[in-house]
């Protein structure tokens, strides 16, 4: 895990009450009633008040349920971002905030690291290596990118699923990256796993848990934990696929 990038900053309370709010139990593990909430800046509908896709937010999401913290999710529509959101993170979700404390803070890097300090139970520290998916992401972004034809960006997506496969698939290992519990590797690989299951599926027609019996396994198991289906976008893949479609389409790149 990273080192913190950035430091606790404030921002106008008035400004936050313009965006609609959600409260979200976590688990049955719940923070005392005394306690701050956190607030959660997610990518999503405000009307509506629909969870949309965002592989960094639902780790952090994950990461609060897994530890049974309660919280409210206030939902931007990037489509109209809040000068706020701006100041506080250049535009970018998640951020947690605690109005009591004067928190805003944004990265899931350092949120991450933030909850494990303030609630260190449970622990989520992992032990599976720093290195395993550490390149995952951009080797998706790539292939998802790629033409049919270029082979190097198939094959180096390809070794980076064996690999955590492979890992999964060792005596002693899985079914998740945390054993039987979901550790801090699963809150930051799982979303990004999954958004590459559900982009590779409907652009490249490569179909990964078909291909990886472990990683079809490990998203059996992460659906029966609390903290996983509450934490993907509330319309379903297909919020997810066609936010991978547009990008692809305008040649994005993270
Ligand atoms: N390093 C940041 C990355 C966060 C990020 O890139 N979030 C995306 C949404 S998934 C975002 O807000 N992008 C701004 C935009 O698309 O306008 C983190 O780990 O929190």
């Amino acid at each position: 895990m990273q080192a913190p990038k950035l430091a606790v900053s404030t921002c106008s309370r008035t400004a936050l009450s313009i965006s609609p709010r959600i409260a979200h139990r976590a688990s049955s593990n719940m923070a005392s009633a005394a306690a701050p909430k956190y607030d959660v800046v997610v990518k999503g509908d405000p009307e509506a008040k629909k969870l949309g896709d965002c592989p960094f937010t639902q780790r952090v999401l994950i990461t609060l349920a897994n530890k049974g913290i309660e919280y409210d999710q206030t939902y931007v529509d990037f489509a109209r971002k809040p000068d706020w959101l701006m100041q506080v993170s250049g535009g970018k979700v998640p951020v947690i905030r605690q109005s009591e404390k004067g928190l805003n803070m944004p990265d899931s890097d350092v949120i991450v690291e933030y909850l494990e300090k303030e609630h260190p139970n449970p622990s989520m520290k992992s032990s599976a290596p720093a290195e395993l998916g550490a390149s995952f992401f951009p080797t998706f972004i790539n292939f998802v990118k790629a033409p049919a034809e270029d082979k190097d960006a198939t094959s180096k997506m390809e070794a980076e699923l064996q690999a955590i496969n492979d890992y999964l698939s060792k005596e002693g290992n899985g079914p998740l990256m945390g054993g039987a519990n979901i550790d801090a590797k699963d809150a930051s690989l799982a979303p990004k796993l999954y958004h590459a299951c559900v982009a590779c599926k409907a652009i490249k027609g490569f179909d990964i848990p078909e291909k990886y019996k472990a990683i079809k396994t490990y998203f059996d198991t992460l659906s029966s934990k609390p903290g996983w289906k509450q934490t993907l976008p509330v319309d379903g893949d297909s919020v997810i696929e066609a936010g991978w479609k547009a990008k692809v389409a305008s040649g994005w790149s993270h």
